[in-house]
This record gives C-alpha cells, sequence and structure tokens, in this order.
C-alpha cells in the first residue's frame, strides 16, 4: 500500500505544470467531474456529443434525517381516507432503482457562447410491502376485523410487488455565455428552457391493503415527466492557480415556469469540487454536493393510495454529497479530438427529507464525451 502511495506520488511530481485552458481538449483535466453538467464552453466552431448514464440506488425511509421502520411508518394517518379505505399508511416503499440516459449535443457559434441540448430518459423500478388496512371506526362503532381489515394493534404484511415506469423524461436547451477567461481562472453562466413531457399518468398494479390487486396511476416518485416547464440557470467558477490542481464551483437551479396539475419542486444545487492530473490524459477528483429540493406543488386527485408518496408534502428536502471520480482519455474512434470517459461515484452523506419519504443510497455516474471542429 505505502508503495502504491509513493508511485502515484512520484507519478503527480514528475509531472510538468499543465496549463490547464489552453488546448483543452487534450487534458483530462479541462472537463469537471462527470455530474457537473454544463461545466465548460467550447472555441468557436467545435462541436461535442454526450452520452451519460446515471444509476441510482434509494432505500430506507427518512423522516428528516431520521431513519424510521415500516412499523412506525404505518402508525401515520392516510391523509386521503374516504369510505372504507384504510384509515392508516398501509404501502411501504422499500427500495428504488433509478436508471437515467443522457444524451447531449454542443456547439459554440462564438468564442463567448456554446449552446447545450439534452435529451434525457428514465426508468424507475420500485418494491414496496403492504399491509393490512385499518378499519375506519364507522358511527363511533368499534367494529371487528373484517374483510381483511386488521386491528391497528396487529397489523399483518401481505407481501411486496414492484412496480416501474420509463418513458422520455425532459429535453432542454441552453446558452453557456462566457462571463471571463483568464490563465489561471474562468467563469461562464448558463440560461435554459427544460421542458419536461406529459409522462404523469404511468400506471401499475398495486397490492391493496384488502389484499387484492388494483392497476392505478402510481405515486409521484414513480411518475417520469410531470409536463412543465423550467428555467435552467447556473454559474460555473474554475480556477487553476495550482498548476495540475483545479478547484471548481458551480451554483445551480431549476425553477418551474408553467406546471400541470402537479410538478416536482424547484431545486438549487451547489457543487464543489477538487481535481488532480495524475498524467496528461488521467484526473482524479473528489466533490461535495448540496441540493434544495422543494416539495411538489399540486396535486392528482387519482393519486390517493394509503402510501406515503401518495402525499405531495412527502418530497423535497435537502441533501449533502461526498462523490469520487476520474476522467481519462483515451483513443477510440477517429478525430481530431480523444474520446474521453468520465465516471463518479456518490454517496450521500446527509440527508434531511420531508418524509417519510426514501432517501437515497448511492450513485454511479459513467459518460461519454467527443469534441469536434477547430
Ligand atoms: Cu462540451
Amino acid at each position: 500500500m505505502k508503495k502504491l502511495f509513493i508511485s502515484i506520488f512520484t507519478l503527480c511530481s514528475l509531472n510538468e505544470p499543465i496549463k490547464v485552458f489552453a488546448d483543452s481538449n487534450e487534458l483530462a483535466i479541462s472537463h469537471a467531474p462527470i455530474s457537473i453538467m454544463g461545466d465548460h464552453y467550447h472555441n468557436k466552431g467545435e462541436w461535442m456529443f454526450s452520452a451519460r448514464y446515471v444509476g441510482m440506488s434509494m432505500a430506507d425511509n427518512l423522516i428528516g434525517s431520521r431513519k424510521v421502520t415500516e412499523a412506525e411508518i404505518i402508525e401515520n394517518p392516510n391523509p386521503y381516507q374516504s369510505g372504507m379505505m384504510s384509515t392508516k399508511l398501509s404501502i411501504v416503499p422499500e427500495k428504488m432503482e433509478m436508471d437515467m440516459a443522457m444524451l447531449g449535443l454542443m456547439h459554440a457559434p462564438s468564442d463567448s457562447i456554446t449552446l447545450m441540448s439534452m435529451a434525457m430518459f428514465e426508468q424507475k423500478e420500485m418494491q414496496s410491502l403492504t399491509f393490512k388496512g385499518v378499519m375506519p371506526n364507522m358511527g363511533g362503532m368499534s367494529m371487528p376485523t373484517m374483510g381483511g381489515m386488521d386491528m391497528p394493534s396487529k397489523r399483518t404484511a401481505l407481501g411486496s410487488f414492484k412496480t416501474e415506469s420509463s418513458d422520455l423524461r425532459s429535453l432542454s436547451i441552453s446558452a453557456l455565455i462566457k462571463l471571463f477567461e483568464r490563465e489561471q481562472f474562468r467563469a461562464h453562466v448558463q440560461l435554459g428552457i427544460e421542458k419536461n413531457f406529459n409522462s404523469n399518468d404511468e400506471t401499475g398494479d398495486i397490492l391493496t391493503p384488502m389484499n387484492t390487486r388494483v392497476e392505478m396511476v402510481l405515486p409521484y416518485a414513480m411518475q417520469i415527466g410531470d409536463g412543465s416547464t423550467s428555467l435552467l440557470s447556473a454559474f460555473t467558477f474554475v480556477n487553476n492557480k495550482q498548476n495540475d490542481w483545479v478547484f471548481g464551483f458551480q451554483g445551480r437551479a431549476r425553477t418551474n415556469l408553467q406546471k400541470d396539475a402537479w410538478a416536482f419542486g424547484n431545486s438549487r444545487t451547489l457543487n464543489a469540487w477538487v481535481q488532480k492530473s495524475v498524467a496528461q490524459k488521467t484526473s482524479v477528483s473528489a466533490g461535495i454536493s448540496y441540493s434544495d429540493i422543494s416539495g411538489i406543488t399540486g396535486r392528482d386527485l387519482r393519486i390517493n393510495g394509503p402510501v406515503q408518496a401518495a402525499n405531495p408534502s412527502n418530497y423535497g428536502g435537502t441533501t449533502t454529497s461526498f462523490s469520487l471520480g476520474l476522467n481519462q482519455l483515451v483513443k477510440i474512434f477517429p478525430g481530431s479530438h480523444d474520446d474521453r470517459i468520465g465516471l463518479e461515484i456518490s454517496k450521500p452523506i446527509n440527508q434531511n427529507l420531508n418524509g417519510p419519504q426514501m432517501g437515497t443510497n448511492w450513485q454511479f455516474q459513467i459518460g461519454y464525451q467527443k469534441s469536434f471542429g477547430y
């Protein structure tokens, strides 16, 4: 292990100080870690194609930062109770997997403006556990167990079920506008529009607290596009003062301009990262990300199951994550520029969620970028 550190250290210190922004396509470090969107702009006439895959695993339900058990969750009242529906929450999300694929195109019509467009596809899969419902107290008369209902004291688990959804989520177009560029600093802003598609009535087969299977509109968390239109804005600052080190900062916001019956909340994210060249074609990175997402606004009356995710107020919160990444230049396809591969893995170190809500366990991202032109 010690030998490994010494050889890495030697490799690092042998490196000539690298001029980071000149001839930017030849250095791994000249692009930020792969999870940072719109981190760079291009020189006039350049094009860039990118493809990214993000895998996200969610598990454990939280109220604020506190982990809560299934037994505790099903003690919460069912806010949409009516008729013979269970008076308490009866379906508990156990785990969720999300896969996202993003295709991007960048083009710089001038040295000061780069246009960027992106298409995002999403696939979600959730596993939930259903408990027997709790009978409403009809007219003050406590009813004995009947019709598959349990008394509050003993809630029998009926079984797990899976739901899934997938679709094109959104298209966006942005302008990246250069503010200044010096030898050791650069900064730019992003302004754009994101259009979410109307894939907001995905349905699935639900195991009900009455132990029946019913096809229902899935909770908001399982919907892909909310049909909203949002303003994208970001400010990015990058500093390479320390030779082959790069420090970067990005503040980013997504603000809803127009929505359908409901919309996912606005988000604000702060990213800070440090990168180190370990060779001209290889850089490693560490980053920290803080995101603050608002709850869902509006409501779909068809989403009314006895599950936390049917309640728009059980959405949003803050998450702080730590990430480690690698940028690598390789020669795969012909062209004047190398192919870029980026890898990043991130894990929340603090989550404070409006809950009960399922938290993030980890996230993995791999990306490919290829520039063309001058
Ligand atoms: Cu680019």
